[in-house]
């Protein structure tokens, strides 16, 4: 049985602020912004809010490139604005959670200015500099194969042409890596963490914590994906050799010391022992990580993000199972997620976004997440049913650096070839980072709400606004008879979990019918109640036989007109709607 602790239990809402609301009319979310919201995200059930980065950055990687790790990008507000939001989330009994990025810091900071200043700087082996290599007809090339995260055409490593040398940079050549071997880096690192607890935050998620030792060899990754020059190098980057040891030397100098929810953001990890080794009951590192199952499931095994794969209830099952048996037999704890501000909606990706679908869709993902054991981390808007940008929006739209050099690379590579560049635009509309960070659609005004009616918001705000947004949600909790908004499932499922958290947080779990392709059902129970849940993640009308051996005493919630629950059977088969799903009370 699970330790209760405060972080298992809580309700975590991620805000990506320059999409969250901007107060000061230049279409762009700002600080003052988050705390005019608290008491709207205190009523959805919000414990803790975990802000992504607001520190100052040129804006490389929006915000995920940091040129200075105790003061706030103007755009965003003042240091003196991020006290009045702790000071407010505190006097409501929230919580803030400040991410963390440590694995890189902007091309801007100080820090690498100092460090590519010359080979000689105190601060050169702050970040990891390698020679070039020089093929047999002498040109130049960079150390290793590794291909650039967020631009897969192009080298992870960047020529400076001042000291003759390459840099790593794993992400964008703007945000180069931290060398972590150098335990002066480390010391600095720690600071940091004490800056912001020492301020009132309670704790962090840590951007792409996982990559921060590097196997020091720095070999060329095998060749996976043949059509391209740089490959896939996690391998070497991934849980690196000494990520266990920088991961307690931070929990003992600084965690330890005070009360915090820690959330290690992990790709690229599989290895359950690796995971347990981090977040283990007996382990000293962090509390719990994102693992990426769920949101790589479209993913082509060892190929890049922009690619399609096939995948049915059964995939999920496995995942899901998996991830909850980590937790249960082996003690270790996870963090619930669909959604964030690197994903597309949760919604258009599982489920069907039509209109006559969506409101279903967005209700069974909240069943089906409310009901696991876990963290839970809510995205802002999922909570609305937010989904995909519309499929008429050209390349143009897209603000994000990892879009943006997709859609180049496919022009580099296809240039004219219509077949290849709309099937590159559909990729990008099933994927794109863009798809999440549209302005938050607050009401049906101009501009959804999210700046005034005259200023420009920075990225284009979806056009369904009119008729998904969050005022009306709050305004017509009842939209039919026997139904709920989004919004209030939400809410009430969240109090609910609440409630019951004996079961739903810290019970038992067992998936039931792995080999269904569509129906997704599981029991959850504690010493005195046990649930369960059956979700049908399809478009179709299925009857599901796995009520056998269980009685229902009562189903309690459904995304349909729940005054007909009465009529589910209670034993033997189920009846499901396409997208439906339900929450049952057993015997
Ligand atoms: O994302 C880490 C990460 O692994 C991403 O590369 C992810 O695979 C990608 O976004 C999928 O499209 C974190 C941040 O969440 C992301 O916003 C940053 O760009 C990245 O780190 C670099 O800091
Ligand atoms: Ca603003």
């Amino acid at each position: 049985v699970h330790k209760h602790r405060w972080w298992k239990e809580a309700v975590v809402y991620q805000i990506y602020p320059a999409s969250f609301l901007d107060t000061n009319g230049d279409g762009w979310g700002d600080v003052p912004g988050i705390t005019k919201k608290l008491d709207y995200l205190k009523s959805l059930g919000v414990d803790v809010i975990w802000v992504s980065p607001i520190y100052k950055s040129p804006q490389a990687d929006m915000g995920y490139d940091i040129a200075d790790y105790e003061d706030i990008d103007p755009s965003y507000g003042t240091l003196g604005d991020v006290d009045n939001l702790i000071k407010e989330i505190k006097k409501r009994h929230m919580k803030l959670i400040m991410d963390l990025v440590v694995n890189h810091t902007s091309d801007q900071h100080a820090w690498f200015l100092d460090s590519r200043s010359s080979k000689t700087s105190p601060k050169r082996d702050w970040y990891i500099w390698k020679p070039a290599r020089y093929d047999s007809s002498g040109n130049r090339q960079p150390p290793n194969n590794w291909a650039l995260i967020l631009g897969e055409a192009n080298s992870a490593w960047t020529w400076d042409e001042t000291t003759q040398e390459y840099y790593l940079s794993l992400f964008t050549p703007e945000q180069p890596d931290l060398n972590w071997e150098n335990p002066a880096v480390r010391a600095a690192v720690h600071d940091i963490l004490r800056f912001w607890l020492n301020r009132g935050c309670s704790g962090f998620r840590m951007d792409v914590i996982n990559l921060i030792s590097k196997v020091q060899t720095y070999p060329d990754a095998a060749v996976t994906v043949p059509s391209h020059t740089y490959q896939p190098g996690d391998k070497y980057y991934a849980n690196g050799p000494r990520l266990h040891e920088y991961l307690q030397e931070i929990h003992d100098r600084v965690l330890s010391k005070y009360d915090t929810l820690t959330v290690g953001e992990m790709p690229f990890v599989r290895d359950e022992a690796e995971i347990l080794r981090v977040v283990g009951a007996e382990s000293r590192e962090l509390n719990m990580i994102f693992a990426f199952d769920l949101v790589d499931i479209d993913n082509v095994p060892g190929d890049f993000k922009f690619t399609l794969h096939k995948w049915d209830a059964r995939d999920l099952k496995r995942i899901v199972n998996r991830l909850q048996r980590l937790m249960l037999e082996r003690d270790g704890w996870n963090a619930l997620f669909v959604e964030n501000h690197d994903q597309p909606r949760s919604v258009s990706r599982y489920t069907d976004d039509s209109d006559e679908w969506r409101e279903y869709g967005a209700k069974l993902l909240c069943l089906m997440q409310t009901t696991l054991a876990g963290t839970l981390y809510v995205y802002q808007g999922e909570e609305l049913g937010m989904r995909n940008v519309p499929k008429s929006w050209g390349p143009e739209e897209y603000k994000d650096i990892e879009s943006i050099n997709f859609w180049k690379k496919n022009n580099t590579m296809y240039p004219g070839d219509e077949e290849k560049l709309s099937h590159a635009r559909h990729i990008l509309h099933l994927k794109a980072r863009d798809n999440a960070r549209t302005p938050m659609q607050w009401d049906a005004s101009p501009h959804s709400g999210f700046t005034s009616p005259s200023s420009t918001p920075w990225m284009r705000v979806n056009s369904d606004y009119d008729h998904i947004n969050a005022s009306s949600q709050l305004a017509t909790p009842n939209p039919t008879p026997g139904t709920l908004s989004v919004h209030a499932f939400w809410q009430r499922a969240l109090a609910s979990r609440k409630a019951n958290k004996d079961v739903f947080v810290y019970g038992d779990f067992e998936m039931l019918d792995m080999e269904h392709r569509s129906v997704v059902a599981y029991k959850r129970w504690s010493a005195d109640k046990s649930f369960i849940t059956v979700l049908n993640f399809s478009g179709g009308n299925v009857s599901w036989k796995g009520l056998e051996g269980v009685r229902v005493k009562k189903w309690v919630a459904g995304n349909y007109d729940e005054r007909e629950l009465g009529n589910k059977g209670m034993g033997g088969s189920v009846d499901l709607r396409p997208w439906e799903g339900v929450l049952g009370m057993l015997e």
